[in-house]
């Protein structure tokens, strides 16, 4: 059975069983707990959780997962990072009797699995699991009871949390080596029994302590996975050889003019399989939008970009680029399931060609770097985790290939430091969040138990509105009431407060009441409840009582100004740098905005006058800004832009200046453009690779800074006693009069230094008949001069040695010379400076005839000159 034999199969088989197919979700999860979606049950935790209703009781997908848990054993024959998850679902429909016989009939009626090779576990204390297996025809032996590490789901949530619907869980194993003797009970050898499918009966609610309630509605979560399973069903020993990485291995082996031979641990065919996987995952980021980039999924993805490279490198001695040389294989394997990896195929190569251009620089300069960290130690000694660290977060370079470099150079490498300073890198912990759980927020949870109606919003049209307080939450508790000076949350039944969401700021303000005032700092929302945050100003605020709600209108004006302007600039780049460009970030507050987009380079300073142009323009225009709600199909159909990982619902509410710009979008706006007043770009620079940042203002702020430039410019043509028009004119007169000056001095300082040239040649010491200039020199601005220093003297002398030093700026400075045929007789200027340099706390190398040295210690310099001497006269035999 072909892979897509076996997604029609499982899926045919769900439907018959009464469940609605739906699509794959995106990679990238909107569940703010995790950075990719790791399971089939992901984009339904919304129903799990009933915080939506799901289009039918009974559900099944294949879906798209990315888990990077393992990424250290990919290579091995069995693990995958990117997968395809086959999941069934009830929430609230069928439940453990269904899911374990059908699991049974669909393992061996439909895909007639041989029962000698299957085992089950179930959690420990699951009789009823038992009952069911032994009820379907699972032999007793064949059924293992374990704890709630592996048989809960989410692992270990009875002890550890969090507070969410959960329970116990049976997974289904099945044996790739059954020539063996029979594994002793309870031993679970991973390279032979390979689990394929996890039952999970979500039938609890996990409260503090772990105590567990009985849900009224228990639901059924499964994940079985495509590639496992497809292994299993040909007999392979895992997902390498199936026909889903067949091609992908073809075009490999035909790159690498290497064989792919199938063995657990040639380090040839675990770099095929590395690679295989990464650039699998790669094709799949990429088009579901994720770009390259040092922070959060973008990170996760140029890791496994570089690693994959990394192992074609090293281990294929693949010397070219080659990431998009392999990719259209896997477009072409999977572009009639998944289209997206087609219709995005030309972004997928270019950021492959791009990353891998970028990765080449990167090794040529963090070789230079590991060189001079390198050059100071000797045989023996150990790389500091710091110096592994700083090669790897601030120059990119691998830490493998530290590791790589320093073992062929006989040195010892940190690692476990390095561990720890990695474990509390941001950007890695970031990377780490893969908890597979689901997290619901316990106050909204708190609000629902008590049949606490959501938050209903007002602030589209009104500014104020009278409201019932409807709950206090006081440091994560509900709490009946709070008093003058504390801070607490609080939401109502009705808002003219927005909370913030879509980049747009939460709203400030006021309530106030005969009984009480209160000042919001801030407005946030989780599910639709409101949580207006900040503090009570005088009186009580109580559970249950009226307030008069009020925000701070200047403030919500000026952020209105802010977010209708986006969307003009949105529209505006794409005009002037082509369509390409689109939202990656945004950030609207009162006073300015910022806008992150896709683009590759930076914008050039006409680009930014045009986009500036057009959208005040557009102010200008006084174009009407509509909003309506619409079925999600038709806005589409409108042209509406959608965001970068934003899920929609059914009906969706969109935005429109006239016929300029249309966007789905849940902010405030202005309701004519001209409201606006004037937009000013303040920057524009990169935010991650491939992203740039705008920042710019609207009206006050953008008046505040063109008249704040304007003063400038008054200010600087008084200084320079001329007019605003002239100033230009009058500072390149002045840049050229210091350019004048700046060369007769440098006349005159030549004129000086040629006098103590001829000096120091004159008082050249010979030592057994070499002549040997050594000189501190003083004033000297940089090493070039240096440098131009030991060249006059070297050509003077015509035969000699020429050691100088100098303190520049609390740095050493070295330079030795050594004349032609000297260097015949076995003088080395780059092996005498690399010892002078080491007494003054330094390094560096370089030619026999002429090397240069650094020093970190100027105390030092006398000495050094003197051990540069002294070798010297070694090597001419003195
Ligand atoms: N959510 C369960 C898993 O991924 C089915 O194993």
């Amino acid at each position: 059975m072909t892979g897509s034999e076996l997604r029609r199969s499982f899926l045919g088989f769900f439907e018959s069983k009464g469940a609605l197919v739906m699509p794959s979700d995106s990679l990238v999860t909107s569940d703010p707990t995790l950075l990719f979606t790791v399971a089939g049950m992901v984009p339904m935790v919304p129903y799990f959780l009933g915080e939506q209703t799901p289009p039918r009781t009974s559900v099944a997908t294949v879906q798209k997962c990315l888990r990077t848990k393992d990424i250290d054993d990919i290579g091995d024959t069995s693990h995958c990072t990117f997968f395809e998850m086959l999941g069934n679902f009830s929430f609230g429909d069928y439940f453990k009797t269904e899911a374990i016989a059908w699991a049974w009939e669909f393992l061996f009626d439909v895909l007639g699995l041989d029962l000698k090779r299957v085992r089950v576990t179930i959690y420990k204390d699951d009789d009823e699991a038992y009952e069911l297996w032994r009820a379907a025809g699972m032999p007793a032996n064949k059924i293992f009871r374990f704890d709630q590490d592996t048989n809960y789901w989410p692992a270990n949530v009875i002890t550890e949390g969090p507070n969410t619907a959960c329970g116990p869980c049976s997974e289904i194993f099945y044996d790739t080596q059954p020539h063996l003797p029979p594994t002793p009970d309870g031993e679970w050898d991973d390279k032979r029994w390979l689990e394929i499918w996890n039952n999970v009966f979500t039938q609890f609610w996990r409260n503090d302590g772990g105590v567990m309630t009985p849900l009224p509605k228990k639901n059924i979560d499964t994940g079985m996975g495509l590639e496992r399973t497809a292994a299993v069903l040909g007999d392979h020993r895992g997902p390498f050889e199936t026909d889903l990485f067949a091609p992908t291995l073809a075009r490999l082996q035909e790159i690498a003019g290497k064989k792919y031979t199938s063995t657990d641990d040639s380090p040839t065919d675990i770099a095929f399989r590395r690679i295989a996987d990464h650039i699998r995952a790669t094709t799949f980021l990429i088009g579901d939008g994720v770009m390259p980039s040092n922070t959060a999924q973008g990170y996760v993805l140029r890791r496994l970009m570089r690693r994959a490279m990394l192992a074609g490198r090293r281990v294929l001695g693949i010397e070219k680029p080659f990431l998009a040389e392999a990719i259209p294989a896997i477009v072409e394997q999977y572009k009639d399931v998944y289209p997206e990896v087609l219709e995005k195929r030309d972004t997928i190569l270019r950021h492959a060609a791009n990353e891998e251009e970028q990765f080449s620089k990167t090794l040529a300069t963090g070789t230079t770097r590991l060189d001079s960290v390198l050059t100071n130690l000797k045989a023996g000694d150990v790389v500091s985790g710091k110096d592994v660290f700083d090669l790897a977060t601030t120059y990119g370079f691998p830490v493998e290939m530290t590791a790589e470099v320093a073992r062929e150079r006989g040195l010892g490498v940190d690692l476990a430091t390095y561990d720890e300073l990695l474990a509390d890198h941001e950007i890695i912990s970031k990377g780490g969040v893969e908890k597979q759980v689901m997290v619901a927020n316990v106050a909204v949870q708190m609000l629902r138990s008590g049949n606490v109606a959501e938050t209903h919003f007002l602030g589209y049209a009104e500014d104020t509105s009278s409201a019932k307080i409807v709950g206090i939450l006081k440091d994560g508790v509900l709490v009946n009431s709070a008093q003058q000076g504390e801070k607490v949350q609080i939401v109502l039944d009705q808002t003219p407060f927005y909370a913030s969401s879509g980049g747009q700021v939460g709203d400030t303000g006021w309530f106030t009441s005969p009984d009480v005032s209160f000042e919001v700092e801030d407005t946030q929302k989780e599910s639709n409840y409101f949580f207006h945050v900040g503090a009570v100003t005088s009186g009580s605020i109580v559970t249950g009582g009226k307030v008069d709600a009020r925000i701070d209108s200047a403030r919500r004006d000026a952020i209105r100004r802010n977010h209708t302007t986006t969307h003009l600039l949105h529209k505006a780049l794409q005009t002037v740098l082509g369509d390409h460009v689109h939202q990656r970030g945004s950030l609207v507050a009162p006073d300015r905005l910022r806008f992150d987009f896709s683009h590759d380079s930076a914008m050039t300073g006409e680009q930014i006058r045009e986009v500036e142009a057009i959208v005040n323009e557009k102010i200008l225009e006084d174009i009407p800004v509509q909003t309506f709600e619409k079925p999600i199909a038709e806005a589409k159909k409108m042209g509406a832009m959608m965001l970068f990982g934003e899920k929609y619902g059914d009906v969706v509410r969109v935005v429109q200046a006239g016929d300029y710009s249309i966007e789905f979008c849940g902010g405030t706006h202005l309701q004519h453009t001209s409201q606006a007043g004037l937009f000013k770009i303040v920057s524009e620079s990169s935010s991650a690779s491939g992203v740039r940042r705008i920042e710019a203002v609207t009206g006050k702020p953008a008046l505040m800074r063109t008249l704040d430039q304007e003063r400038t410019l008054m200010t600087a043509a008084s200084t320079l006693k001329t007019s605003p028009a002239n100033v230009v004119a009058s500072i390149e007169k002045l840049q050229s009069q210091l350019r004048e000056r700046e060369k007769e001095l440098a006349e005159l300082q030549r004129a000086a230094s040629g006098g103590q040239v001829e000096e120091l040649v004159a008082s050249a010491r010979e030592v057994g008949g070499v002549k040997i200039v050594n000189y501190q020199a003083q004033g000297v601005s940089d090493a070039d001069a240096v440098r131009t220093m030991a060249d006059e003297i070297l050509n003077r002398l015509k035969s000699g040695v020429v050691i100088l030093g100098a303190d520049i700026d609390g740095k050493v400075s070295l330079a030795i010379k050594v004349s032609k045929d000297l260097v015949e007789k076995g003088v080395h200027a780059g092996n005498v400076v690399r010892e002078a340099a080491k007494v003054a706390g330094g390094g560096g190398g370089g030619r026999p005839d002429f090397a240069q040295a650094g020093g970190k210690d100027p105390s030092k310099i006398g000495e050094a000159l003197a051990v540069a001497e002294r070798l010297v006269v070694e090597a001419v035999g003195g």
